[in-house]
């Protein structure tokens, strides 16, 4: 008997449910969401059970990342790096990677080549969106100022390009989740929590938000303990590291290793 491709599935899937029992798929990154938190996102919503490995990197002036070099080259990981990945003998990092595996078996990814285009396309430009945010923050004091201003006047036009790509959509492809809607909704959390009004003229973006922390397994992630708003990045970030201004109540309360703490003042303070 020969085997077909859709066996070939079922052996695939008998196989990684199978690992699944046997021990949990771990996901290691840096106690932030960085460009983590959708993997974290999407499994919450698919209900996965999953060991979490947070590290922490240590405190000014050399904010050392021991804590994740001193295992980075024991974990078996083609290319180490954060986040990482390992869902039994399956161990992958590079997020997008992560992301499209977990999709690829959850039916959160794109089905038809019309789908496919829309799904690569976002991947790729809330991927640059999300990064083009960091690179602004991950800089000096003096640098920062001249940024963040920059960022902010093309900001708009990003989020106006976005908002006319979504539509009328419940979703960035159209009626159906994808995972490119879990990279969407991080990225557009961290431009509004960057740049408070910046959704202010694009109302479908802002209930695109809305939907997405509704959804019902997505709420529940939101309002337990395993959710944290803050830090977004490291702490020596100018933004997202610390104690924002912007930040919501919640996480005041949450946050332990605020950057203000460290004797270090809010570049957008003037201080
Ligand atoms: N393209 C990679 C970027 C990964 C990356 O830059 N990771 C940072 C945190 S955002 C890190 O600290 N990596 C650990 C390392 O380089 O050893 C991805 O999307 O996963």
């Amino acid at each position: 008997m020969s085997i077909t491709a859709e066996k070939l599935n079922y052996t695939q899937t008998f196989r990684v449910s199978r690992l699944r029992r046997v021990m949990s798929p771990v996901l290691g990154y840096w106690d932030a969401r960085g460009v983590c938190e959708p993997i974290r996102f999407m499994l919450a919503y698919l209900g996965i059970d999953f060991e979490e490995k947070r590290y922490t990197p240590g405190g000014p002036p050399d904010w050392s990342l021991d804590d994740w070099l001193k295992e980075r080259l024991s974990l078996g990981l083609e290319f180490p790096n954060l986040p990482y990945y390992i869902d039994g003998d399956i161990k992958l990092t590079q997020s997008l990677a992560i992301m499209r595996y977990l999709a690829r078996q959850t039916n959160l990814d794109a089905k038809t080549e019309e789908e496919r285009i829309r799904t690569d396309l976002l991947e790729q430009q809330l991927n640059d969106m999300r990064w083009g945010l960091i690179r602004t923050c991950y800089v000096s004091p003096e640098d920062y100022k001249n940024l963040r201003k920059n960022y902010v006047e093309r900001l708009s036009e990003q989020l106006k390009l976005l908002s006319q790509f979504l539509g009328s959509g419940q979703w960035l492809i159209g009626d159906r989740l994808t995972y490119v809607d879990f990279i969407g909704y991080e990225t557009l959390d961290h431009q509004r929590l960057f740049e408070p009004d910046c959704l202010k003229e694009y109302p479908n973006l802002k209930q695109y938000l809305t939907r997405f922390e509704e959804l019902p397994a997505v709420k529940n992630y939101m309002e337990s303990d395993k959710f944290k708003w803050y830090p977004l990045y490291a702490p020596f970030s100018m933004f997202g590291g610390e104690l924002s201004p912007n930040k919501p109540e919640k996480a005041l309360k949450e946050f332990s290793n605020s950057y203000m703490d460290m004797g270090y003042s809010y570049p957008w303070k003037g201080t």
